[in-house]
């Protein structure tokens, strides 16, 4: 029996769309999207193609061959994934250009002797920074998941820290390239983040479900989902998967998906093909990476119980564990989380307190950064009843340290950007940071201390209320806003 297909995913015109429309369209809705006409001038789509729409391979082969990347064996699966190995582009491109179709491709889905290659996950904007192929279209600027990878390690295991090392370093910006009939398995994203994915040339078929379906594609213990859904699913093992209602789409060359946070999806290319995509997350879908982390967190604390009481520390393996499945762990989100609060927080203080100096009316600004600040402390207020979070040493941080640290200045620097182009400027002077910083001056008088998502809170309101009083002073419509935010949070406690 074939998918139950109840509707196609929605396309529309890039050009026509405004940021805030996306938002509310399909950020806040959670819902996907495809977006034409935003990679008209991406070099990718010129160095990378050949007139006629096809890859052009040898143009990898000798500009990037020695780069080592994961390939993913289509046609084996190991674990909840296709097999990874890694080899060279140039191994790659070389296996790819011998196929043995006289078209290039491999002649279907599976089913074929031969091995069928896909390169994935390859940290390409990483891994040649000065070669600018294509720029982040507007809608997916506000991304706090690589604006904070950008200068900090998300996982900071004490016992075993490097520099250097895989997750510390990594990104969420990926290049993947595939012959006809390389695919995805099904599989929702990494911390059940937001992604878009633009093909560079050739074309892609994907199924998607829904959140609210998802549990249909998992077995009786919801342990295992499916990992193919063209495959036949036996029934006894997956009771749900025939009720499932999937949205189909067929992207196009030079097309742009939006895969909202936690649908699943398998992916398949219908022609060889070459996109790019990227993981990320803001303030709109925060508490889904949360939920995942506590799901995640639980069932690594489950796995080992039974060696709880001959471990030292059963705590950190815990953590450990779960920054190695999951790719950051309890501690990781709220030190990224802390950060991202200081930022916005410093932003806000700064537009409200000079409100008149500006030549560009910065309520706009305000209006997003008070919409952060509350889902920040949304997320806060979960992670409070968590009791490996509560008074934890290794986090603690004094707030005006992270203030003085290059890598926070950066964030707070490209976070302005950000917002600078999402929303626009506020000012037609540059922008001082530096003198922002200084102003925080006044929680010197408070020396805060954050090691929980409790002093976190504290450490919101507090900014808050300086600024609720500045915007009273200066007849900002703001304070009604920020006494919203503090009555949910009084109901809440
Ligand atoms: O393009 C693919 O094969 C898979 C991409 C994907 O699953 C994703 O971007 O989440």
């Amino acid at each position: 029996m074939g998918l139950n297909i109840g509707g196609h995913v929605e396309k529309v015109n890039g050009k026509e769309l405004s940021y805030s429309e996306f938002v509310k369209r399909y950020l806040e809705k959670n819902q996907p999207v495809v977006l034409t006409g935003l990679m008209d001038d991406w070099k990718a789509c010129r160095d990378w193609v050949y007139e006629n729409g096809n890859p052009n391979l040898h143009y990898f082969s000798a500009h990037f061959g020695k780069s080592r990347v994961q390939v993913a064996d289509c046609g084996s699966k190991e674990f909840t994934d296709q097999k990874r190995v890694e080899m060279s582009v140039s191994e790659f491109i070389d296996h790819w250009l011998k196929l043995p179709k006289e078209d290039g491709s491999y002649s279907n889905r599976q089913g074929n002797d031969q091995t069928v290659l896909y390169l994935k996950d390859w940290h390409f904007v990483k891994e040649y920074p000065d070669y600018v192929v294509y720029t982040t279209p507007l809608f997916f600027r506000d991304d706090w998941l690589n604006i904070y990878l950008d200068g900090h390690p998300m996982h900071r295991d004490p016992h075993n820290y490097q520099k250097t090392n895989e997750i510390n370093c990594s990104d969420y910006r990926f290049v993947y390239m595939g012959a006809k009939g390389t695919w995805t398995p099904l599989h929702a994203d990494v911390f059940r983040s937001y992604s878009w994915s633009a093909n560079v040339c050739g074309k892609k078929q994907w199924h998607l479900l829904s959140p609210s379906q998802c549990h249909l594609v998992f077995d009786r213990n919801m342990k295992n989902s499916v990992y193919d859904i063209f495959a036949d699913v036996p029934e006894k093992k997956f009771p749900g998967f025939r009720e499932a209602i999937w949205l189909e789409c067929t992207q196009e060359r030079n097309e742009i998906i939006f895969v909202p946070s936690g649908w699943y999806h398998q992916v398949h290319n219908l022609e060889d093909t070459i996109s790019i995509n990227h993981n990320w997350f803001n303030a709109y879908n925060l508490s889904w990476v949360w939920e995942l982390l506590v799901k995640d967190y639980n069932e690594a604390k489950e796995y080992i119980e039974d060696i709880r009481d001959i471990c030292d520390d059963f705590e950190g393996l815990c953590q450990r564990n779960l920054a190695a499945n999951t790719g950051m762990n309890l501690l990781d989100f709220f030190i990224c989380i802390s950060r991202f609060s200081f930022a916005n927080l410093i932003q806000l203080y700064h537009l409200v307190r000079n409100y008149s100096n500006f030549t560009r009316d910065p309520l706009p600004r305000i209006q997003y950064l008070i919409i952060n600040l509350t889902c920040l402390c949304k997320v806060a207020l979960k992670m409070e009843s968590m009791e490996s979070l509560s008074g934890n040493e290794a986090t603690l941080v004094g707030v005006l340290e992270v203030i003085g640290q290059s890598e926070f200045l950066d964030l707070c620097i490209a976070l302005n950007g950000t917002y600078e182009t999402v929303i626009g400027p506020t000012s037609d002077i540059n922008y001082s940071l530096g003198n922002n910083l200084v102003e925080m001056d006044f929680m010197e008088d408070y020396d805060f201390k954050v090691s929980n998502p409790k002093d976190l809170i504290t450490v919101i309101e507090c900014v808050l209320n300086k600024v609720g009083c500045f915007s009273s002073n200066k007849n900002i419509n703001l304070f009604s806003k920020l006494s919203d935010i503090k009555s949910q949070w009084l109901c809440k406690r």
